[in-house]
């Protein structure tokens, strides 16, 4: 390792001084213009772990639902995962050493990880649309560079796609072609596929709106849409030819406020769906005949995929294990309903992905979602051995099913949540089961609920423990949620440290819309009390 070319490459990306930032729920996230000697270092870093595990390693430059002005990082692993923890421990040590360190701790990464320094490494690079994210990209490719690191930029990608290529690279191409007609073609064949098996082909003119959030999902989906235009026709909002990135509009403003985003054109009844600024979320919703508002989130589509799951598994009568992972902020009633109704085994884990995507990976079948949207479906390798075999050697509607499961496992991108996979696996299952979108919000009706976020001076005084469902510093803190708690009918709340803003999110749901909000309220007002808040005092 040429440490004399690192410092000299390092002084062109010097670390602000001072500046501390920590891998996060999603790598790092921060003011764009606080970023550029991280993205050098994660650069650096990347290529480490690309000797160490002998395989290509993953950078995407996004971040995702936070505003336009901000940017972000993270590393994905082999098999198109989130990095690995210990990892995670090593980001952050590297992206917060001090500009004469920078190099020592590089080197103490490489001893404590083992990383056989003459392996050579391979790092893809992608990005969203900010402003910022070129430039930035190209500060990761000086890190990969100088560490005489191989890369391919694919340039503009959605984060999901980025994981995609990451996987197909390592898998010699078993997963599929790593390129983006790779991804479309393997994607729109299985959808195909799959909505051919439907009984009545039902609506011939089948659309669904889609708001873009004025992200890179708008310009993906254009390239993708005559793959896909004999079963589906997409209507873009959002695009990103005039409004900014995620403002107003996109999955994160949708789940979060519970209304329409701006800039979308909805008449009762029609199916309509958000993306986020890097297209790994999706929220659908429509307008009922009154106007009223009705957001279907990531629990329902949780709900919707596993009971399809679960409807093909007892046809072809294979007794897989299908378990659901959802976060503290999973609706009380999707809960009650997968647990009760649907009889499926469900686990809470903290939030983050990446903590979903661990839990889901211990099933035959492992469906995880996350309230906002962010989710997949995981097959165990046994799992999709055998689905391909029972399409091979059953017969009849037994064959059939067998074959359906096969598409989804095509269909589902199974290394991250995927708003385009996932848009593309529900509008199938609809057809499939002949369902409306209003039947569909019928399965069962959410819990009313409000998210608030509250300004803090540092949101790290708040710890939690029981997947982030309790406060175990600051004191008090937990007492007076409870107390706060035992007011209200049906309700339950919890706080917790952002770990992509520097805010804390609240969550409270209650028996009427009015009680959430005042419990919500109430509980803001006791983090801003006890857990040092700043500004103004939230307001009811
Ligand atoms: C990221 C993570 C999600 C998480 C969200 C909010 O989403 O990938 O798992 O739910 O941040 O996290 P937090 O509440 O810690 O800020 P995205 O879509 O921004 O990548």
């Amino acid at each position: 390792m040429d440490l004399d070319a690192v410092k000299e490459h390092s002084a062109l990306h010097a670390k602000p001084s001072g500046l501390v930032l920590q891998y996060g729920t999603a790598g790092f996230r921060t003011k764009a213009e606080h970023l550029d000697h991280v993205m050098f270092r994660m650069g650096l870093l990347a290529v480490l772990r690309s000797k160490q595990t002998k395989s290509t390693i993953g950078i995407m430059v996004t971040a995702s639902h936070n505003p336009e002005e901000d940017n972000g990082v993270k590393l994905v692993d082999p098999l198109g995962e989130m990095l690995a923890p210990s990892w995670e421990e090593h980001a952050t040590c590297l992206a917060n050493a001090e500009e004469q360190d920078m190099p020592r701790v590089l080197l103490d990464i490489s001893v404590k990880a083992a990383v056989s320094l003459q392996q050579d490494a391979f790092v893809v690079i992608g990005r969203d649309t900010r402003p910022s994210s070129e430039k930035l990209s190209q500060s990761v490719i000086d890190g990969v560079t100088v560490l005489k690191g191989q890369f391919h930029d694919y340039g503009l990608l959605t984060t999901p796609q980025l994981h995609y290529m990451v996987y197909c690279r390592n898998t010699g191409g078993q997963y599929g072609k790593a390129t983006l007609e790779g991804y479309y073609e393997k994607l729109s064949k299985a959808f195909m596929e799959l909505t051919k098996q439907a009984s009545c082909s039902g609506d011939e003119n089948r659309s669904l709106k889609v708001d873009c959030a004025n992200g890179i999902g708008a310009l993906k989906l254009r390239e993708m849409e005559h793959y896909i235009a004999q079963g589906l026709s997409v209507q873009l909002f959002n695009d990103g030819t005039k409004g900014k990135l995620n403002h107003l509009c996109g999955a994160d403003f949708v789940k979060s406020h519970q209304k329409p985003p701006h800039g979308m054109e909805m008449k009762s009844n029609e199916r309509c769906c958000s993306f986020d600024g890097d297209a790994d979320r999706i929220v659908y919703y429509y307008l009922d005949v009154d106007g009223h508002f009705h957001l279907i989130d990531g629990d329902k589509i949780a709900t919707l995929i596993s009971s399809f799951l679960k409807e093909l598994l007892l046809e072809i009568g294979e007794s897989l294990n299908i378990g659901v992972v959802q976060t503290a902020y999973a609706n009380g009633s999707s809960t009650r309903y997968l647990e009760e109704v649907m009889k499926v085994p469900v686990y809470c884990t903290k939030t983050g992905v990446k903590h979903l995507h661990h839990k889901a990976q211990e099933f035959d079948i492992g469906v995880y979602f996350e309230a906002n949207g962010h989710g997949t479906v995981l097959f165990s390798k046994a799992a999709e051995t055998k689905i391909k075999q029972l399409a091979r050697e059953l017969e009849d509607k037994k064959r059939k099913a067998a074959k359906m499961l096969e598409n989804v496992i095509d269909l589902i991108n199974q290394t991250a949540g995927d708003a385009v996979s996932d848009m593309l696996v529900i509008e199938a299952v609809l057809i499939l089961k002949g369902l409306t979108v209003q039947q569909w919000d019928a399965l069962y009706r959410d819990l009313p609920n409000r998210q608030l976020k509250v300004k803090v001076a540092d949101r790290q005084v708040i710890s939690t423990t029981d997947a982030e469902r309790q406060v175990v510093t600051p004191p008090g803190l937990q007492e007076a949620i409870n107390d706060l708690v035992k007011k209200y009918k049906l309700s339950r709340a919890f706080v917790r440290p952002s770990g992509t803003e520097d805010i804390v999110r609240v969550y409270a749901e209650a028996d009427s819309q009015e009680n959430a909000d005042s419990l919500a309220h109430a509980v803001s007002l006791a983090v801003f009390q006890l857990a040092g808040g700043v500004g103004e005092a939230p307001q009811l």
